[in-house]
Formats: C-alpha cells, sequence, structure tokens
C-alpha cells in the first residue's frame, strides 16, 4: 500500500463491496468519470471500497480521484510493486511494443494479480476506466456465479467482427458465443487463488511469449474456459450494439465520447464527467483531439483486425497444454 491511502477504514470489511481499477496516469480522468457514476448509483445503506492499482500517478489526479470519497465509498491507492510475475509481463510487453499492439502495457493485466494481491478478500468486482454505471455496482457483485470463476458478459466486438470472430475460434479454441470481454468482472477471487491464476498465467506467457489479439482478455477467457458465468449483457453495454436498458455502457475500442461525436452514450459519459472534477479538463482534451488522431486510431484498430485475421489462420490453437 502506498502513502496514497485515504487512512479512514471505518467499513468493515466482510460488509465492504471492493471494485477494482487498474490504471496508468492517463487514464485517471475516466477512472474518475466511471467512479462518479458508481457514487452516484451507490445504495445508502451499503459500503463501497473502490481500489486504484496503478503504476504511476500524478500527484494532480492522485489529489481529484481522491475528493471523490464519500461518506460509504472509500478510495484506496495501490501501486503495483514487481514481483517475478510483474517482471515477466513487463519483459513480454516490452517485447510487443512497436507491433502494433494496443495492449501493450503491463498495466492492462493487473487485473490478473487482484486474487494475489487481496487474499482479505473472497469476491470482487473489476472495471476498466472506460466504463459509466447506470445502476448500483453492488447488484452485480451480489451476482450469484453458481460456482464459476468469473462472471462476464459475452464480447459484442467478437459477434460483429468476423476476424475476431474467427480468431478467438482458431488461434484461442474458445468458441466465440463463448467468448468474454474482460472490462467488467465479478471474480470469485478464492477460487483464482485455488487455481493459482496468476502463475498459471505467467507461465503461459514466459512458455508461448505469443502476440496475441488482446492478451489478457485471451488468457482469461482461455484458463476459466467452462467456468465462467455470462451475466446479463445490460453489465457490459457496448455503444456499437445499442445500449438500450444499460445498466454499465462501456465504451469499448472503437469510438470514445472523450474524442468523437456522435458516439451513442456520449450523453451518459458527459454527466458523469461533470462529477469527475474533470470535466473541462476532458473538454479541452477532446476539442484538441484533432481529425488526424481519429484516423490514427482508426488505424489501429485496423491493423489489430488484421492481426486476428492472420492470426486465424492457424491450424491448431496457439496455446495448448495449459
Ligand atoms: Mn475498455
Amino acid at each position: 500500500m502506498s502513502i496514497f491511502n485515504t487512512g479512514r477504514s471505518l467499513i468493515h470489511k466482510s460488509k465492504v463491496i471492493p471494485v477494482f481499477y487498474t490504471i496508468t496516469d492517463d487514464f485517471a480522468p475516466y477512472a474518475a468519470c466511471s467512479i462518479a457514476s458508481i457514487i452516484k448509483h451507490a445504495n445508502p445503506k451499503k459500503s463501497y471500497r473502490i481500489m486504484i492499482l496503478y503504476d504511476k500517478i500524478s500527484f494532480r489526479n492522485y489529489i481529484k480521484l481522491r475528493n471523490l470519497v464519500t461518506r460509504n465509498c472509500e478510495i484506496q491507492f495501490h501501486k503495483v510493486r514487481h514481483s517475478i510475475y510483474l517482471r515477466a509481463v513487463i519483459k513480454h510487453c516490452s517485447n510487443k511494443v512497436g507491433a502494433g499492439d494496443f495492449f501493450s502495457s503491463a498495466v492492462y493485466f493487473y487485473r490478473s494479480f487482484i486474487a494475489r494481491l487481496y487474499p482479505m478478500y473472497g469476491k470482487a468486482v473489476y472495471v476498466d476506466s472506460d466504463t459509466i454505471f447506470l445502476d448500483d455496482v453492488a447488484k452485480l457483485f451480489d451476482t450469484d456465479l453458481k460456482g464459476n470463476i468469473i462472471g462476464a458478459v459475452v464480447d459484442k466486438k467478437v459477434e460483429v467482427v468476423p476476424e475476431f470472430r474467427q480468431y478467438v475460434e482458431n488461434a484461442l479454441g474458445v468458441p466465440h458465443k463463448e467468448y468474454i470481454n474482460s472490462g467488467v468482472l465479478v471474480l470469485d477471487l478464492k477460487q483464482l487463488r485455488k487455481m493459482h491464476y496468476l502463475s498459471k498465467m505467467v507461465d503461459i506467457i514466459e512458455k508461448y511469449d505469443a502476440s496475441l489479439v488482446a492478451p489478457d482478455q485471451d488468457y482469461l477467457n482461455v484458463l476459466c474456459r467452462g467456468k465462467i458465468l455470462h451475466i446479463d449483457p445490460s453489465w457490459n453495454a457496448d455503444p456499437s450494439a445499442g445500449i438500450k436498458g444499460a445498466k454499465l455502457v462501456h465504451f469499448n475500442l472503437f469510438k470514445k465520447p472523450w474524442q468523437c461525436d456522435n458516439v451513442d452514450g456520449e450523453e451518459i459519459f458527459w454527466d458523469a464527467a461533470e462529477k469527475s472534477g474533470y470535466y473541462h479538463d476532458l473538454l479541452k482534451k477532446k476539442k484538441l483531439y484533432s481529425v488526424n488522431d481519429i484516423r490514427v486510431k482508426e488505424a489501429q484498430v485496423g491493423a489489430l483486425i488484421i492481426k486476428a485475421g492472420k492470426l486465424a489462420k492457424v491450424k491448431e490453437p496457439i496455446i495448448k497444454d495449459l
């Protein structure tokens, strides 16, 4: 734990709802919007603990995030220290930089560290920073996992993009209707510890050093296959597939309301942004976001789809012998 903790731990551990974010400094404004949306829909009779796992964070961002604390919603910060596992992940990621990978930061892998870093919790929720809640996260936390290791929503992008679909089926050996998006997760931490999830994942990383499309998400799908509860899609609604009745909107991958206009659900984002402490920062940033930036991003997404298409041509799954 770091000096950044709020220091008030009035909330009893067994009753608290732990919600994890994993960020690097750039993600702080979006995480703040998501956290503001949790607070907006929080049940006053319940207690929430937002855990922010980070690699680096500026003092300004720390103060701004910390300012979101309320009576029943505390915020804790945790700088993830280097361990043998993290070193392996960082080494793997550094090999991939420049290969057109979106997910070349070790921070994307931090969600895989939660079970190991927090032996005091049996269950937790993980959410990406590019999400906005429209309902109480406690309801998501209360999902009965029915003996499964994780609860998550089937990935819409895989359904929609043929290259992604072929990639998960051929390269990962996961039926596309089973492949989940890892942006919203209900985690059975006890089971993740019991199966030694982190060391298993690191073993695979070291053994194959594979260049995948969405590494941490792909590993989660492969390692937990058959033990994943598919939860209601309204808990991870993708604007490109419609957000009617959504309990959580996930501005995943393609279009972000803080970069482009006319994104489905943008008013939901800006509404949360107003309470995040970053409203003016975000508006300013959006104005500076150029047509060229949008083109670069589209080219990156295009490259990722091409990569998926290439990897889909393999004769057998890349990762075998789990
Ligand atoms: Mn996301």
